[in-house]
């Protein structure tokens, strides 16, 4: 038999759990028998139940001899909950289709399955369901947030005028696509620059979205109270990172990092935002902080946004601004895997050749 089209709805199921299950992977899960689907469930947030037990509790019927299909291969840790494996051994499940194996080094859910007889198919859809999971498999292989860009430009390349205007380079369409972006990232990285010149609340404004956590970057700790990022007008939370070791007046959280090169180390940066469970950000500017990323290859993803306008100007901004290489040979190379467009816009989703997820 062939399993696409369940896997299909496997995905569509998972993807419920959008913006809300981070730092977990998005996983659904569907009971067939006989021919027919007789439970379907999805992971709905980070505490709730694992998918396979969402399932079940929906069941029509016994599910002994059935098949379960699920984008994630099942569980066999002890950790928010008891193992899934278990339970799917204990319904007398005969076959599991699975799209992807967990990465997880706790997780050994296959071995058990067949150990107890039960059929496993794996591979399905595989790629798509990679595509799905990205953030959770680039977290398990590499032990550190998966950071993106997000940028506008114009034709010839500028992300502002000479004197940081920038509204709007990118149509209303391109800037809906960014608050669902916003919904699918744990956290925003800002520049100080950009927080003084667009006063950005930096939320997710789409319906029932979740704000990321709120982090700006600043090598000084004078920043205005004031600012929308620190009105309370969002459930994220307000952090600044930053290698002063002045001390900080205001009420959000400080993370302080190492400095590297008179600035911040966003290594460590991204290794203390890690600890405090954030698997993604989206760095929105500005072009020095982007450049600062560029330099420590760092990004593994920018999502830029394209308007069909020239800007021109002797002093306008560039989305990096930096040293730069003397030599077109050794520019940095990435992948355009995706394009789309958003009326007279277009995006293009790059990604870093070198980082396999
Ligand atoms: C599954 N089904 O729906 C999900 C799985 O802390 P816990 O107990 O929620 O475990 C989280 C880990 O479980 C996560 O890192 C991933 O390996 C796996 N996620 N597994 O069988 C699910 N979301
Ligand atoms: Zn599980």
């Amino acid at each position: 038999m062939n399993y696409d089209n369940l896997m299909r709805e496997c995905f569509s199921l998972a993807r419920k759990g959008r913006g809300k299950v981070l730092t977990n992977p998005m996983v659904g899960a569907i009971v067939y028998k006989d021919g027919e689907v007789i439970g379907r469930g999805y992971h709905k947030s980070f505490y709730d139940d694992h998918a396979e037990i969402d399932c079940f509790k929906n069941l029509k019927g016994s599910a002994e001899g059935a098949t379960l299909i699920v984008n994630l291969e099942p569980c066999s840790h002890f950790g928010k909950h008891p193992p899934c494996v278990d339970e799917v051994i204990r319904r007398k499940i005969k076959r599991v289709v699975i799209s992807n194996i967990d990465t997880n080094p706790k997780v050994d859910g296959i071995s058990k399955l067949k150990a107890c007889g039960i059929e496993v198919i794996s591979g399905v859809l595989e790629e798509e369901g990679k595509k799905l999971n990205e953030k959770f498999f680039f977290n398990m292989s590499h032990k550190r947030p998966l950071v993106a860009l997000k940028y506008a430009q114009s034709l010839d390349g500028k992300i502002a005028t000479g004197n940081f205007d920038s509204k709007w380079i990118s149509n209303e369409k391109s800037r809906e696509f960014v608050h669902e972006l916003r919904n699918d990232y744990d956290a925003i990285i800002v520049g100080k620059n950009t927080l003084l010149t667009d006063n950005p609340r930096l939320t997710s404004r789409i319906d029932k979205g979740i704000d990321p956590v709120r982090i700006i970057v600043s090598d000084s700790l004078d920043l205005n109270p004031d600012l929308e990022v620190f009105k309370e007008n969002s459930d994220g939370k307000t952090y600044i990172a930053s290698s002063s070791d002045k001390d900080i007046k205001l009420d959000s959280g400080l993370i302080r990092c190492k400095s590297k090169n008179g600035h911040i180390d966003l290594e460590d940066l991204l290794k203390k935002l890690y600890e405090k469970n954030i698997g993604s950000v989206l760095v929105e500017g500005g072009s020095v902080l982007n450049n600062s990323f560029l330099e420590e290859d760092l990004i593994d993803k920018i999502y830029q946004f394209m308007a069909p306008i020239i800007v021109s100007g002797y002093d306008s901004r560039s989305a990096f601004i930096g040293k730069g290489v003397d030599y077109i040979k050794d520019a940095r190379r990435f992948r355009i895997d995706d394009i789309k467009r958003f009326g007279e816009d277009v995006m293009f989703e790059v990604n870093n050749v070198y980082r396999n997820s």
